[in-house]
């Protein structure tokens, strides 16, 4: 049977999964919930999203799930994990700084309140100032993430840990893709421009696009077009 992922095209997280099967060419069905959901809960008892399921078997929390992809893929030529334990340790270290200090600064803290300001139709002016503090945060984070960027010698046109895609790149790449359709991503370009670099270069890939719609950075599409 074919895997099933539940989650929603808007979550961060489930795109890191979507990433990885798309790129690894492993057929899933995506069964659509946000989270705290009743379908949300009937899978996961936090409520949360990504749960994948093949046949009987439940896998929350997104670290897991990967590891389950990595097992089911054992065998093919394609891998999200790199040779030798020295690029390992730089890929766990890059999906740890996603899950945490990226997705906390710059998810929670200023992309999700950003946008319910916005839907509550306030003002561009008093948004600036309610997010001012976490800005500030943001901007430290993104100065580490540059520097941890850049001591890992991430070579021009390759990934962040090598030159093929790894799971570094799948974990980080959703929290940015948002984060870059938002006023805020003048931070990004300013404090972190190998990072800007990375980015891009990753929104070109096929997998990019194919999981592309129905995230923050697709409804938001056109104003980040008219104001690049
Ligand atoms: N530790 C979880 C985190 C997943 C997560 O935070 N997912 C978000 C959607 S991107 C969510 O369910 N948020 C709801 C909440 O935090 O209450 C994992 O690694 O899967």
């Amino acid at each position: 049977m074919t895997l099933i992922i539940v989650g929603a095209k808007i979550s961060t997280f489930t795109r890191t999964i979507r990433l990885a099967l798309e790129h690894l060419n492993i057929p899933y069905e995506l069964l659509e919930t946000l989270p705290h959901e009743e379908l949300a809960y009937k899978y996961n008892a936090f409520g949360k999203i990504p749960t994948l399921t093949d046949n009987d078997l439940v896998v929350n929390e997104t670290l897991a799930i990967r590891r389950y992809i990595d097992h089911i893929n054992e065998h093919h030529t394609k891998s999200l994990e790199p040779e030798g334990i020295q690029k390992l340790l730089q890929v766990d270290q890059w999906v740890s700084i996603a899950s945490d200090y990226a997705f906390r600064e710059l998810i929670l803290a200023i992309s999700k309140p950003r946008q319910g300001m916005e839907g509550k139709g306030q003002c561009e002016a008093d948004i600036q100032a309610s997010l001012k503090n976490c800005l500030d945060r943001a901007r430290v984070v993104l100065r580490a993430i540059e520097q941890h960027l850049v001591s890992g010698k991430v070579q021009e046109n390759g990934w962040l840990c090598g030159s093929s895609i790894t799971w570094a790149d799948l974990f980080m790449f959703p929290v940015f893709a948002d984060f870059a359709s938002l006023p805020e991503r003048k931070l990004m370009q300013q404090e972190s421009p190998q990072l800007w670099k990375w980015y891009q270069r990753f929104a070109k890939t096929d997998i990019a696009a194919k999981t592309f719609q129905g995230t923050v950075a697709d409804q938001r599409k056109e104003s980040h077009q008219s104001s690049l």
